[in-house]
């Protein structure tokens, strides 16, 4: 992979932790950026079976980069959005559970961001917004279809007709996040958790990464119906098998309270 200039990308074992390496620009996202967070997830190596995405500095990601904006037609900002459409299903429906660890402003484009990733942890510090709705413009990055699905329509309106700005809390209590952190150990949580999932059998993740989003979006004749194929194949393969025989034969871990 060519040199990384805005972002990092450090192996650790089985996970990967990708970082938005702008702080001086509030890892705000420029073409360059996301052209390299989709360089990164093509060339992630094969070994890496999960990744944490976190912000350097004290933001994860100020949004779109403002000053690429201003002399786009219509036309190309709808090619620019399509754009970041396709790198950010490139993540959600990659290879790998992206883990994304917030801190600090998680707006506009950086809470599309968020919302592509597949887990998040939320540092107490955190707060969303999307700004769009008060610099007279759109979302672009899939936050009409992503962020509905987490928080519903009514609150992402909200945000934008109002421009509320949620709190990590309040960004946990709607459903943005699933896990809270103090400040400065969203990253530890992330990591436990992206080493916790690259653990799972491969399966196991495809079907969550792949069929899940996607039953969820249908009909319950046909959503049970997929379901069930992917309950088939993920039961019939190999690991799956030794796994209920490690816990029948007592070698496999039993569901603890943590
Ligand atoms: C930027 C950007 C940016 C910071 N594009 N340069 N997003 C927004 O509307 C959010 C705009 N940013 C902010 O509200 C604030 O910067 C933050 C709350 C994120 C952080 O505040 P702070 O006080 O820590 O930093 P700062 O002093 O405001 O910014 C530091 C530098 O980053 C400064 O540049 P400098 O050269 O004067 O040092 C800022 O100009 C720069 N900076 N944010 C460009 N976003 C596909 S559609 C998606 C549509 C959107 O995402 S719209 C929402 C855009």
């Amino acid at each position: 992979m060519k040199k990384l200039a805005h972002l990092k990308l450090v192996r650790r074992g089985q996970i990967g932790i990708l970082t938005l390496n702008r702080p001086a620009k509030r890892n705000a996202l420029s073409d360059a950026m996301v052209e390299e967070i989709d360089a990164c997830l093509r060339a992630l190596p094969a070994g890496i079976k999960a990744l944490v995405l976190h912000g350097a500095g004290q933001h994860f990601c100020a949004g779109l980069d403002l000053s690429e904006l201003s002399g786009r037609s219509a036309a190309e900002g709808a090619a620019h959005s399509r754009g970041w459409h396709r790198v950010f299903e490139h993540m959600q429906f990659g290879r790998v559970p992206v883990v994304a660890v917030l801190h600090g402003a998680v707006v506009g484009g950086g809470l599309e961001l968020a919302c592509t990733a597949h887990v998040r942890v939320a540092e107490k510090n955190t707060f969303y917004a999307l700004p769009e709705g008060q610099r007279g413009i759109f979302v672009g990055g899939g936050a009409s279809v992503r962020l509905p699905r987490l928080i519903g329509a009514a609150r992402m309106a909200d945000m934008m007709f109002t421009g509320r700005v949620y709190s990590a809390e309040e960004g946990q209590a709607a459903g943005i996040s699933t896990y809270l952190a103090a400040p400065g150990k969203g990253l530890a949580k992330g990591i436990e958790l992206a080493e916790r999932i690259a653990g799972n059998a491969p399966a196991t993740n495809f079907a969550l990464m792949h069929a899940l989003p996607r039953i969820a979006e249908l009909g319950q004749d046909a959503g049970l119906l997929m379901e069930s194929l992917m309950a088939g194949i993920a039961q019939s393969e190999p690991e799956a098998k030794q796994r209920m025989r490690d816990f029948l034969e007592k070698r496999g871990a039993k569901v603890k309270r943590r």
